[in-house]
């Protein structure tokens, strides 16, 4: 039988991105696969998606797909060991929970280890910048950032403070006692008694992740509500450990960001310069990258190679770190890294850790494009083989060394350029790098340096509620559309978005990250708040890992008073709409036991099992005052989180206020 031919996707279905539609186009014309075509021609598994498969013995795969119809009575499905649908998808729920923490965490430990070759001067290449960070995190780690000297307390020295606040920084993944410092040090009171009265304040990282491992192996945990206690647990260590230590670390190494501006999009590649992607996720590799491509050195040597310069741009995460620290321009998101291959004009892409496809090695061999993985637990089999494809191992010792390796393959490539070169126009311009101290800074108004005029402006009602809306791209819906619809309609009814990872790209390419976004786009309440501070009402606070950022804004909501004293009471939301990774279901379950509410869109791997679903849908508001929630549709997505802001405003008796705000000038006269 003849091989059935293969489906095209039908680029503007598959993306709301016109330039990604540019692309995907030219793939096909060139006869290059992408994700997209790929994602036409295989469809997923339903039980599988569905959180319902058990694949964790070789009995298995032990599939219980959900009865037409639903479940009647008692649901007697089991595996063949019997273990039913609850256990199997409590089970898949928390190894992806052990995945996407070991992710963030592992991200964050080798961070923690070149501050610690930092500190104690064994590298030349990296320093430490923030200095007044440091102090601050120092104390949260428990170390002692003063001294008693002729009886007056003093500054000890930087030096050791920074040696001891790095080791006890890595301590944080594998001590034998005690519990997770950041835990007690950096969350809300009421939030660490939530998590002390439930049993799940963490250990430490590592062994949160292990035993997730351990009791999702036959025959041990088969009591979904206590096996979800131990995915609680590890994405706690995620959420305010790995991932909080690695933001925090890197602040304190690179610089805590600051805004500034830059633009995003394909159409920030440059047909007449060297263009540098550089995708993955750690900033130790780029922020090296970033300082070799501005020397002089460099430059020139791409001029004598006949190019104007050198554009770097970022994919991902690290497109995110670059630019909230240089300003550096954001190429695309996870569903554009073979894109930006495909424009022809990719003179090296430079690959670290996650979220990268191996299929852009396959796109790189049909272009001219140097592929270059540099991580020693991040290769491909492509990188062995003949080809555009290689390995550098980057090695925090020599990172000067093997940066300027990985940029001159770059420049020496410029001239090899086979295909015509294709980059399309569209960019916007965007504002990127908040943060907590910047968020401070700019909404404190009067009292520039906190967060009193903040909660004021939430509580007479300008600002509805805030929102975190966050994660992945997902080929199984339109690239960015969910991403755009739900971030529109919430500054459209006055609700202030913090966005980090691909939906910061996302909102970026849209537009939605400059101030005069503001007046285009949000409800009356927001956009004068917008207008007079001057900020975009989509704040981008970085990568994945700091989704940290957006738990700390919320804790100094809390702090600053008036709206409760916990994250469970603030009128806020959590959104990941168009997520895929793991890393999204371990920081939409730290959100969730945060206690915000937290909606996902695409699918639900729980949906299979509806009893446990249920249990974290709604049993678990009780528990930790957040609960997870699903919905496809955007609006209505958006409308859920509205819901729960406007349940959380009334519940703290501020609903009036809103109304009386947003009433002009002739009904208050009226009521008058
Ligand atoms: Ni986050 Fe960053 Fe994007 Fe998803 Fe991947 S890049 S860490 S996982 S796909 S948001």
């Amino acid at each position: 039988m003849a091989e059935k031919a293969k489906k095209l996707a039908d680029p503007v279905a598959a993306s709301y991105d016109v330039a990604s539609q540019k692309m995907i186009k030219r793939a096909q014309d060139l006869g290059v696969e992408t994700v997209f075509d790929r994602a036409a021609n295989m469809k997923p598994c339903s039980i599988g998606a569905g959180g319902t498969c058990c694949k964790n013995c070789s009995m298995g795969p032990c599939r219980l797909p959900l009865p037409k119809g639903g479940i009647e009575g008692k649901d007697e499905r089991k595996g063949l060991c019997g273990a039913t649908a609850n256990t199997i998808a409590a089970r898949n729920f928390i190894r992806m929970i052990a995945g996407g923490a070991s992710a963030h965490s592992d991200h964050g430990r080798g961070v923690a280890e070149v501050f610690m070759a930092a500190a104690k001067k064994k590298t030349e290449a990296y320093k430490i910048k923030d200095t007044t960070k440091l102090l601050a995190v120092a104390a949260d780690l428990g170390i002692a950032t003063t001294e008693e000297v002729d009886g007056e307390q003093v500054q000890r020295n930087i030096d050791e403070i920074a040696v001891e606040t790095a080791e006890a920084a890595l301590n944080e993944w594998g001590k034998s006692e005690g519990e997770l410092l950041y835990a007690k040090s950096k969350a809300p009171a009421a939030l660490y008694e939530t998590w002390k009265k439930n049993g799940v304040v963490p250990r430490n990282i590592d062994r949160e992740i292990v035993e997730i491992m351990h009791r999702t192996h036959i025959g041990v945990d088969q009591n979904y509500q206590n096996l979800m206690k131990q995915g609680t647990r590890a994405a706690i260590a995620d959420g305010w450990g790995g991932s909080m230590l690695a933001t925090d670390l890197q602040d304190i190494l690179f610089g805590t960001p600051y805004p500034v501006a830059s633009e995003a999009n394909l159409g920030v590649m440059k047909k007449d310069m060297v263009n540098l992607v550089i995708h993955g996720h750690e900033p130790i590799l780029s922020e090296i990258i970033v300082a070799v491509a501005q020397t002089q050195e460099m430059i020139d040597y791409a001029k004598e190679k006949g190019a104007n310069g050198i554009q770097l741009s970022g994919i991902c995460c690290t497109g995110n770190e670059l630019v909230q620290r240089h300003g550096v321009p954001l190429c695309g998101t996870f569903l554009q890294q073979e894109l930006a291959i495909i424009t022809g004009a990719c003179d090296a892409m430079v690959v670290d850790i996650q979220c990268i496809m191996q299929n852009i090695a396959n796109v790189a061999n049909c272009f001219h494009t140097k592929l270059i993985t540099t991580h020693p637990i991040a290769r491909m089999e492509q990188d062995l083989e003949p080809g555009n494809v290689s390995h550098i191992e980057f090695d925090e010792h020599h990172a000067v060394r093997d940066a300027t390796r990985i940029v001159k393959i770059a420049i020496d490539n410029f001239t090899n350029r086979k295909a015509e070169v294709m980059i399309p126009e569209e960019k916007s311009p965007i504002i990127a790098g908040f943060g907590v101290e910047s968020i401070e800074y700019h909404l404190g108004g009067t009292f520039r340096g906190s967060y009193f005029t903040l909660n004021d402006n939430i509580i007479n009602g300008r600002i509805r509620g805030v929102a975190g809306v966050v994660g992945c791209n997902n080929a199984r819906t339109r690239h960015n559309e969910g991403h755009i619809e739900v971030v529109k309609e919430l500054i459209k009814n006055d609700v202030l978005v913090l966005t980090t990872g691909c939906n910061a790209i996302a909102c970026a390419m849209e537009g939605l990250l400059t101030p005069e976004s503001a007046a285009v786009y949000c409800g009356p309440g927001l956009a004068e708040v917008c207008e007079t501070v001057g900020i975009p009402p989509v704040l981008h606070l970085g990568s994945c890992v700091d989704n940290s950022r957006i738990l700390l804004a919320a804790a100094e909501v809390v702090k600053a008073g008036g709206l409760g004293n916990d994250i469970r009471d603030l009128p806020v939301a959590g959104s990941a709409p168009e997520w895929m990774s793991e890393k999204a279901i371990s920081i939409g379950h730290y959100f969730v036991v945060s206690g915000v509410y937290t909606v996902f869109g695409v699918t639900m791997p729980t949906s299979g099992a509806p009893v446990f679903q249920d249990y974290i849908f709604n049993e678990y508001e009780k528990l930790y005052g957040g609960m997870w929630d699903f919905e496809i549709d955007p609006i209505k997505h958006a409308h859920k989180m509205i819901a729960h802001i406007d349940k959380k405003r009334k519940a703290l008796g501020i609903d009036k206020a809103r109304e009386r705000v947003l009433m002009d000038m002739s009904d208050r006269q009226a009521l008058d």
